[in-house]
């Protein structure tokens, strides 16, 4: 129950109220699904004219929310209904906890009257969702719903962002009662810690200046807390040379000579050794994912670890660590350059690391007319210049696209990282193109991933968004033919297509200009072509079908031993 009341408190329906939230929390955009349960608050969606995105499938509406959040820092929003509609936002749900994605996701639910008895419709989204989300909320009366909203969306961005569930029971979104939006946020018991420990800033100070090899490791949280630049600068001050985790790429310039690359499964072989050989490794903002270290027992064996991380939980999970720092990524950084400790003897280091970047760059050979899937990526670099924002699917052609598209810009990079969902990609761009509506966006997409949402092509001719959907199609789902191929014997279960529908044709069902590639010589002027339309464009591009995502870290090995180096 709600004790004080606003003097400018407003007599109105739960749906109105939570519409009413929505614009104070200068939501620009949701993402949803309309039905029953929903269909008060959908009413007021029409009433007021916020805008709403209609995708054609749940998963594709939280999906572009996730990339909507990645892109413009903000969270997303996602309205659906309850049953169906609810647990086909669940792998969504799912995958922004794993990646850290701030979400606000709505779900109707039935009557409060019937809750418990099977009634039509009804999922148990608390109990679905509990592991998956950073919080949810079932709203039991309309007087608290305008605070559980305000704590949603203070909990989905605050800290370690993640995905936040309000459960609306229709009866709820009916009743009406006073919506007070002003009183301030009081959770005694989330207080996320935000400027990390001075003492524990010194010893990361004082560790940098006895190093001789350190390496800085610059996951998600780097962007989430908005602190590229900070990197940047301490990075310049310091002249330590930085990996990113998969998440990261963009935090820190791909083109700067300081960056070794991605580390991890698929990540260059200097990032790899670099982590490996390293006396000091600070991790800022990354979970030391096991695609990322490899075999535990063979990680870093050398190295002292500092770890600062805006979670607590994460530090020390994986990974000893001497030097705990829980904070904000950002505050920590500009403790760190302010504190400025005497710059360490790096050079050798430095000098080690470029000789290896020059001796064993990722690679591919490009011969004959069939297009190599790493040229591809190379080419969108190129004719984008490196501008474009780009989201993925999962498999082979993700690997590709981190390895070969260079990331110089904080959240130009969206991709499903901790659940590798595929269907992720496409929709996402969708998000990404409302976050920065002015900017290219390119969805590089499986053949068999973009199966998965690509219904979402509705969207596109609705509103004739002008992204480009570049599906590498090796008639494979790319990344378990190569597992089967290297781990299996050769034996290629329910992993190629012998058929596959016609993209082009698919395409225009939906009124989008196709197009298909399939030898070398076309693909320039082809790709111009795409990037100078002003619309959306879906291009089938068909590559190699054999090539394989080198150099790998192979499961159970250490990142020291890749194989598929340059030879
Ligand atoms: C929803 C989902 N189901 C299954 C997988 C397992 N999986 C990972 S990669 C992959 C193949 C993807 O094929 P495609 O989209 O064509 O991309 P490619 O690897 O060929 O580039 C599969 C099935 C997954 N990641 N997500
Ligand atoms: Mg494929």
């Amino acid at each position: 129950m709600e004790t004080e009341t606003n003097a400018h408190a407003k007599e109105m329906s739960g749906s109105s109220m939570l519409i009413k939230a929505l614009a104070c929390e200068d939501v620009d955009v949701i993402f949803g699904y309309p039905g029953g349960a929903i269909l008060p608050t959908y009413d007021e969606i029409y009433k007021t004219g916020i805008r709403h995105i209609l995708a054609r499938h749940e998963q594709g509406a939280i999906h572009a929310a996730e990339g909507y959040a990645r892109v413009s820092g903000k969270p997303g929003v996602c309205i659906v209904t309850s049953g169906p509609g609810a647990t086909n936002v669940v792998t969504g749900i799912a995958d922004a906890m794993i990646d850290s994605l701030p979400l606000v996701v709505i779900t109707g639910q039935v009557a409060t009257t019937v809750i418990g008895t099977d009634a039509f419709q009804e999922a148990d989204m608390i109990g679905i969702t509990m592991p998956i989300t950073k919080h949810n909320y079932q709203v039991r009366s309309v007087d608290e719903l305008p605070r559980i909203i305000k704590e949603a969306f203070h909990i989905a961005t605050t800290g370690r962002p993640g995905p936040v569930l309000i459960d609306l029971p229709k009866d709820v979104s009916l009743a009406t009662g006073l919506f007070d939006y002003d009183k301030e946020v009081d959770l005694p018991g989330y207080q996320p810690t935000v400027i990390p420990n001075k003492l524990q800033i010194r010893k990361v100070v004082d560790s940098v200046t006895t190093a001789k090899k350190p390496v800085i490791l610059a996951g998600a949280g780097v962007l989430h807390a908005k602190a590229s630049e900070e990197l940047a600068r301490y990075v310049e001050q310091q002249q330590i040379p930085v990996v990113n985790t998969l998440l990261g790429l963009g935090s820190f310039p791909g083109e700067d000579e300081l960056h070794l690359g991605m580390a991890g499964m698929h990540g260059t072989y200097t990032a790899n050794m670099a982590l490996h050989e390293a006396d000091l490794l600070i991790s800022i903002g990354a979970r030391f994912d096991d695609r990322l270290t490899g075999n535990l027992a063979h990680f870093a064996p050398n190295a002292k670890v500092a770890h600062i991380d805006i979670d607590p939980a994460e530090i020390g999970k994986n990974v000893p660590t001497e030097i705990p720092v829980v904070g904000d990524a950002k505050e920590a950084l500009k403790m760190l350059i302010e504190e400025q400790g005497e710059r360490g003897d790096h050079q050798e280091w430095k000098t080690w690391l470029s000789g290896l970047k020059e001796e064993y760059p990722l690679w591919y050979v490009q011969d004959g007319e069939t297009i190599k899937p790493q040229h591809l990526i190379e080419k969108i670099y190129e004719v984008t210049k490196g501008e474009a924002v780009v989201t993925t699917d999962v498999g082979q052609h993700q690997m590709w696209s981190a390895q070969f598209y260079k990331f110089n810009h904080p959240n130009q990079w969206v991709t499903s990282g901790g659940l590798g969902t595929m269907g992720f990609g496409f929709p996402a761009a969708i998000g990404a193109q409302f976050a920065k509506p002015d900017k290219p966006v390119v969805a590089i997409i499986g053949d068999a991933g973009f199966q998965m949402t690509a219904q979402e092509l509705s969207i596109l001719q609705e509103l004739n968004l002008p992204i480009k959907i570049m599906i590498v199609n090796n008639a494979a789902l790319g990344m378990v033919r190569q597992w089967q191929q290297l781990f299996h014997g050769e034996r290629y279960s329910n992993s190629l297509f012998p058929i596959q529908p016609n993209f082009v044709k698919l395409a225009e069902a939906y009124d989008i200009k196709g197009m298909q590639v399939n030898e070398l010589h076309e693909l320039e002027s082809a790709l111009k072509e795409m990037f100078d339309y002003p619309g959306p464009v879906l291009m089938d591009c068909r590559v190699a079908k054999q090539e394989n995502v080198y150099p790998m870290i192979s499961p159970g090995k250490g990142q020291h031993q890749m194989e598929g180096v340059k030879p």
